[in-house]
């Protein structure tokens, strides 16, 4: 993988005057002197209500690493089916459908390639798939799918399928989940997205998904793309009944298997959305669940707590570009991309706009101070020159964002 020299355009310096609570302050000399933060170091963080200074911390440990580079990719996500076996373990999913039930789907392949069509012509550069547990679909259905969007979109990286549905697929067909990934990549999977993590907490899935892979079989298929050469996404879902600890407990999971394999790119924290699940109406939850000042907590904690994950990602369509846009300087180097179509989050209530056009993604960084740099979904380079794009300064992302309509 090549990477550019990051732009290190602002002074790196790290502001300790910006830090009021005196707890941080033995973590700052840590994170001045590169030292890794320890599980303790993890609970003053999420304890702390100085909020600046956590962001201070966590601004300059991106900074560090990333300059005032901001990745985004020119991606178009696509769902094939809804239909999951997890339906009714899966308590916090407002996505997943019983095969009969009312708005379940299943796309043909013909289908698929339909919605794909869409990025000829377009800058797309990834397609970004996951779906539902269907019970019969399995290697015909995902190696032919990959294989055929790889012929018809041989530029466009395809990174598909959480841990989840590999595990599943292995199930379906009677082979390991190393099998399936050997397959997948021979029919040209790229990358996998970090969904399925949720928060690996035994008692915690017990709660919110009770059949779902468990943390280490999570985990494990993860080291198994690692060492397949299929470098991947982590993720962790938060601010439903998860406390502190578990989070913590989750990202040394993760740091673990990075210090073994290296094959984490990004880490997104998820912002859980309570509408249309029975885990929202459980808890009394409506709207949003979790607040910005904890959705910035938990980037900048990522940042600080997982040093040897390259990237920290913002998903502008569960937290607004609003939020995305100050998370920024809290820690985050990579913004999610175009999506063109987002389905998940908003079955459970997410009011963004459905997908973000790719001239709105650059003002969004720009006015945040930052170099944006378009990626493929290896973090490689694709544009750094936006000189011939209209982009108004100080524009409002609302305006620029184009009008995307439900299938
Ligand atoms: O695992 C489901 C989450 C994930 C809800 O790798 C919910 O770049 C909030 O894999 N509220 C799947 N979150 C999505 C996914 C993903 C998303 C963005 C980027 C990447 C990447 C991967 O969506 C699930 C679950 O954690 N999710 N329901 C909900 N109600």
């Amino acid at each position: 993988m090549t990477e550019t020299t990051a732009p290190l355009l602002s002074p790196l310096e790290l502001h300790a005057d910006r830090i009021s609570d005196p707890a941080l302050q033995p973590i700052a000399r840590k994170v001045a002197a590169g030292e890794r933060l320890d599980a303790l170091d993890a609970r003053a963080l999420y304890a702390t209500s100085d909020l600046i200074g956590l962001g201070t911390l966590a601004d300059f440990a991106n900074r560090r690493q990333n300059g005032d580079r901001v990745w985004f990719s020119a991606n178009q996500h696509i769902n094939p089916t809804n239909v999951c076996i997890l339906r009714n373990t899966c308590t916090f999913c407002s996505f997943a459908r019983m095969p009969k039930e009312e708005g379940a789907y299943t796309r043909s392949l013909e289908e698929v390639y339909h919605e794909a069509a869409q990025a000829t012509g377009t800058p797309t550069r990834e397609f970004h798939i996951v779906g539902g547990l269907a019970p019969k679909l399995g290697m015909d259905y995902y190696g032919e799918m990959i294989r055929g969007l790889k012929a018809r979109h041989p530029e466009v990286h395809i990174k598909a399928l959480t841990a989840v549905e590999i595990a599943h697929i292995a199930r379906v067909d009677k082979i390991t989940p190393r099998e399936v990934l050997i397959a997948l990549k021979d029919a040209g999977l790229t990358s996998m997205p970090g969904g399925g993590a949720e928060v690996f907490s035994t008692a915690v899935r017990a709660t919110i998904a009770e059949r779902k892979l468990t943390g280490d079989e999570w985990l494990a298929v993860h080291r198994e793309a690692h060492l397949l050469g299929i470098p991947s996404n982590c993720t962790m879902l938060y601010g439903h009944v998860e406390t502190a600890d578990d989070r913590i407990e989750h990202l040394t999971a993760l740091r673990a298997l990075q210090d073994e394999t290296g094959g984490f790119l990004t880490y997104i924290p998820l912002a859980y959305h309570p509408e249309n699940n029975e885990l929202g109406e459980e808890l009394g939850r409506v709207g949003t669940a979790t607040t910005g000042y904890e959705d910035l907590k938990n980037i900048a904690i990522g940042r600080l707590f997982l040093d040897n994950i390259p990237h920290v990602k913002t998903h502008w369509p569960m937290v607004t570009p609003f939020m995305s846009q100050i998370a920024l300087a809290f820690g985050c180097d990579d913004v999610e991309g175009t999506v063109v179509f987002e389905r998940i989050y908003h079955d459970a209530g997410a009011t963004t706009e459905l997908g973000m056009s790719y001239g709105a993604l650059v003002g969004l960084i720009r006015d945040a101070g930052k170099v944006p740099m378009e990626r493929n979904s290896l973090y490689e380079p694709v544009r750094s020159d936006f000189s011939e794009l209209d982009i108004p300064r100080g524009g409002d992302v609302r305006r620029t964002l184009p009008v995307v309509h439900a299938a």
